[in-house]
Order: C-alpha cells, then structure tokens, then sequence
C-alpha cells in the first residue's frame, strides 16, 4: 500500500503483552504533519452482519445483489484473511472489548454453559466488569455513541448497551430472535426474546422487519437536528443473516429461479468469482462436499424446490439487509455527514449449518406455523438452510459457526474513508480484537489498561491495524506473533501464515473429522485447509501448540466435555 501522510493525533491504543509476550505490543506513534485540525475526529459506522459466510456477499464473490456494501468495498480496503470468534457473543464481546472472551464473561455462550464452566470466573455468559468496552472509551473520547440490534452480551440491569457506554440504544438484548416480532428463535432463548431501549425492557413493535426497525432507529439516532457538534461513534448491528431467515416476499420470490441451479452449482461459481476477484488463487482445486450432504443432481424434485426456496429466503434476507444498510448511508449523504463517517463493514461468524427446527420441531411448529414449502422465508415461518447451503456460504472454506476452522472464523472485513485510507484488497491476517484497538485509535482514545472508574480491568490484547491500513507500515503483524482462540473445546493458534487447528471430538456425531487432535495448515496458500502439515513440519506444530498451551493457561480456558452435545442443548431435547 502506498505510503500516505495523514494529519490527526494518534493515540495508541494501550496494549498489555504481559500474558502473551509474543503476541502484541506497542509501538510509538507515527509522525503527524498538521494539514487539518487534529481536533476533528471523524464519524465511524460500525455495521455487522450474523451468521453469514465468507462470500455471501457481491464483492466476496456471491450472486445475491449487495450493492450498498459493495461501494463501500469499491472506495474502500477490503479484507480477505480477517478472523473472529465462531461464534455471536464470543465474537462480539472481542469486537466490544478487545480482550480475550475467557477474561471477558465469554468463554462459552451463555446458552451453552456446561456444569464445570458455570459460575467460573471468565464464564459469566455476560460482559463481565473486569474489562471496560470501547465504547465507554470512544464516548470519554468526545463522541456520541450510538446502537440499534443484536447486544447479546447480557440481558440483565447493568449489563445492557445503555450501560455499558453507549448514550442512546435499542437493542434485541438475546442471541437471535424472530425478524417481525419478539417471539423466540429457539428453546435456549426462553419464550420471547427481550429488548431494551436506553436500558429500559421495552415491546417490540410487531410486523416491522428487523433490517427496517434497526435502520430506522439509527437513522433517528443520527439526526443531525438531534446532535451536539460531537462525532458520533454508531454501531448497526443486524439480525441477517442468523435464523430464522426471513425477508419480504419480493426478496424471496427473487432468488427462487437463481438456486434452483442447486448448491454444487452455485458454490462452484462462487468459487470461480473469488479466483476472478484476486481472492482465491486460480490453481485452487475446489473444496469436496461437506460430508453427508448429497450431489444436487441425485435430489428428488421436490427436495429441490424446497431446498432452492430455503436458500432464496437466506439470499433474500441478506439483499434485504443491503438495501437498509443502504437507507443508513443515505441518510449520512443527505445530511453531509458521509464524507466524514470512516464505514466498517465485517459479518460476526461464518455461516450456521444447525437446523434447530428440524431437530426440535415440536417447539417451531408451535411457534412459526407456516411449514408449507412456498411460505419459506415468510413471517410466520422457520428456515434454516443446514450444511448444504452453509457449505454456499463458505465457498471454498471448510466448516461453519461453531467451528475453529476457516469457515466458521475468516469473514469479511470492509472499512472505508478514502481520506485516510487507499481502496483495495488486502490478504494480512487480522484478528476482531485488533478492530477494538483500531476504533480506539480512529477516535484517539486511550485503554486505561488496568483500573477503570475505580475497578480493577484487564488490559487489551489487540494491535490496532491503521498504521497498515494507511500504508504507514507493510504488514500488520510480526512473523512470530501469534494469536490464540478457543471456543467449546474448537480451538486455534494464528501464527504468520501458518495456524494449528484443533475441532473438538463432540464435532464427529455430526460428520465432521473431530479428532481432538491437532492440524497445521498454511492458511495463506491453502486458506481451505485442504493439506494437513502436521507431519511435515512436526516441529513448527509443536511450537504453535505450545504457544496455545500458554494461551490457554494464562486466560484460563476451561474445556468442554466429551459427551458435549450442541444440539442437544439447543433444542432443549438434553
Ligand atoms: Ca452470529
């Protein structure tokens, strides 16, 4: 990337590398030349998306129409290698906090908590107070902070969006919910999903779409009318595309014809548009069928229309999603607010294969009547999509949600603000947390490290990627930096190119080769981990488990046990 020097105080974001001394550090700030008041922050948008796979979008190779994202994209530098957590709240309590989800509150989801996790420190199922969100930060900063969606990082008093920093929110405080009304999505929920406006449980207006409610209540936010001269830091966090997908019929109706091609179809042209794009190499092979999931040729045709209709209310909720993301923009346009507004697009984990509905279809059909093959995607009805679209959705990576393979951790990442940043594409590896640290920097924000209005904190393990991003360094990371990740016995070391990989045992009732061992992959030539190179390089496999080993111990993961059963928990059938 082109070296560009670009006037505002820079502010380090307060990196600890006393737990993981390989792993982060801080650097002096770069040099400022004074070509524009240093007091003038800009605006920053943060949008994310659920539940959606490495190419579910235009520029990522996909056929659904994204085009809002895709400007973004076009004007600004877009990620081909940035990993977060497998799974919601996990990911979202790195994104919130910059520091590892076993120190945070989130080292299992709270829906999933086993005996030997619950009431230990660091297994809350909450946002815990031991750390402070970047958003309290960004507001001491001297910015308005703003929130519509999905929190999922505590329902109770004192935990909510409005309590953890920001000044106007309204929020689906649970995991996932329906998109029209507060009616559950799933057993682990409870009978009605809560939502909070400023801290306060309020009624969800019924039969507006999730996308519209978000982008209405940010838009409201945003009023220019409304506001200080203060930047403003909003956060759009979306319910598209987690279960149950649902979008209007128009967007449905629109996708029917397109994925009756079938998913060996339609994943072989994904594939082809990520080799077209520069994102996947033009000698990749294509990745093999995920197991079990039959050849679309070999489908009855009924299965088929079924089958096409469930992905085209994925597909129809995601082009949906666009084009509310596209009011929001807008709205920035016509109140001369966007050429100041850096825009950050990322999704929060790779695509869901579950199909809660199928396993517990008493429970849906009690709640989401609608089963008949045309009212798919209707409110009213349940879809989820399994592996066999997942797999769509990850393209040419393997696995899903949940996974600690590629494709339930490598996700988008757009981030736009052409004054600071030059457009492009960009395969360095970059993990969520160093988004913290980044939005930090952006609004020139300090991590206190230690103590925060008066209580003990841990410090951040993250490196904020601006200075890469603006061309002021050429890679993101050092060579034997490494980063550690762990969820429900899924676990990972990034290190350079190179990543140990770890899928729980419990993974193999559903097909999947959990061995429980370790993998070593190169995810930069084979981001599809397709060649195992634990037994040829034994020894840098060695050095990448000891590094987790370490991690492991200093943020003190406790495991999952063999008998673990996701699904079991998740349709209540335990
Ligand atoms: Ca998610």
């Amino acid at each position: 990337m082109k070296f560009m020097l670009l006037a505002f105080t820079i502010l380090l974001a307060s990196c600890d590398s006393g737990d993981r001394p390989a792993a982060v550090e801080s650097k002096p700030a770069p040099a400022t030349v004074e070509s524009k008041p240093a007091d003038i922050k800009p605006n920053i948008l943060l949008i994310i998306g659920d539940d959606m796979g490495f190419s579910d979008l235009g520029v990522y190779g996909s056929e659904v129409a994204t085009p809002n994202i895709d400007a973004l994209a076009t004007e600004g530098l877009l990620f081909t290698n940035f990993h977060v957590g497998a799974t919601c709240s996990p990911t979202r309590s790195l994104l919130m906090t910059g520091v590892d989800n076993h120190r945070s509150g989130l080292g299992n989801m709270h829906e999933f908590l086993t005996p030997e996790q619950e009431g230990q420190p660091g297994y809350e199922g909450y946002l815990n107070k031991n750390v402070v969100t970047i958003i309290n930060l960004i507001r001491d900063a001297g910015y308005s902070t703003y929130m519509a969606g999905k929190w999922h990082l505590g329902a109770d008093e004192g935990y909510r969006p409005h309590d953890r920093g920001f000044d106007q929110a309204y929020s689906l405080l649970d995991g996932a919910a329906d998109n029209y009304s507060s009616m559950s999505a799933g057993h682990v929920i409870g009978p009605t999903a809560k939502f909070s406006a400023n801290g306060k449980i309020v009624e969800r207006p019924v039969g507006i779409h999730s996308n519209e409610l978000y982008a209405d209540k940010l838009i409201e936010f945003l009023d220019p009318e409304k506001n200080s001269d203060k930047p403003f830091f909003a956060y759009l966090s979306l319910q598209t595309a987690h279960w149950p997908h649902q979008a209007p019929q128009e967007f449905i109706d629109k996708y029917r014809d397109v994925y009756s091609a079938g998913w060996d179809v339609i994943r072989a042209q994904r594939i082809e548009n990520l080799k077209s794009r520069g994102i996947l190499s033009n000698d990749h092979p294509g990745s093999p069928r995920f197991p079990g999931v039959p050849a679309w040729d070999e489908l009855p045709d009924a299965a088929k229309v079924e089958q096409a209709n469930r992905m085209a209310a994925y597909a129809g909720m995601i082009e949906h999603m666009d084009v509310h993301i596209g009011r929001v923009i807008d709205h920035l346009k016509n109140t001369g607010q966007y050429d100041h507004t850096i825009i950050i697009y990322m999704t929060d984990n790779g695509p869901d294969w579950s199909q809660p509905n199928v396993a517990g279809a008493d429970w849906y059909k009690e709640r989401y009547p609608k089963t008949a093959v045309e009212d798919i995607g209707a409110q009213g009805s349940f879809s989820s999509y399994g592996p066999q679209w997942a797999q769509v959705a990850a393209a040419h990576l393997s696995g899903f949600k949940t996974f600690s393979s590629e494709g339930g951790l490598r996700v988008p990442f757009i981030i736009r603000y052409p004054e600071w940043i030059e457009a492009g594409q960009t395969d360095e590896f970059v993990f969520v947390t160093d988004l913290s640290a980044t939005l930090l920097e952006i609004a020139g924000a300090e991590h206190p490290v230690t103590s925060y209005e008066e209580r003990e904190i841990f410090p951040m393990n993250a490196k904020s990627v601006l200075p890469f991003m603006r061309g002021e360094t050429s890679t993101h990371r050092a060579k034997d930096e490494w980063v550690g990740y762990e969820l429900m016995g899924n676990s990972a070391l990034f290190r350079g190119d190179y990543k140990a990989r770890l899928l729980a045992a419990w993974l193999k009732g559903f097909g999947v080769a959990g061995t429980g061992s370790w993998q070593l992959y190169n995810i930069k030539e084979d981001p599809s981990e397709l060649h195992d190179l634990s037994e040829q390089q034994p020894e840098l496999l060695a050095e990448l488990v000891a590094n987790y080993e370490e991690y492991s111990e200093s943020v003190g993961i406790i495991g999952v046990p063999a008998d673990f059963d996701l699904m079991k928990m998740l349709t209540g059938s335990k």
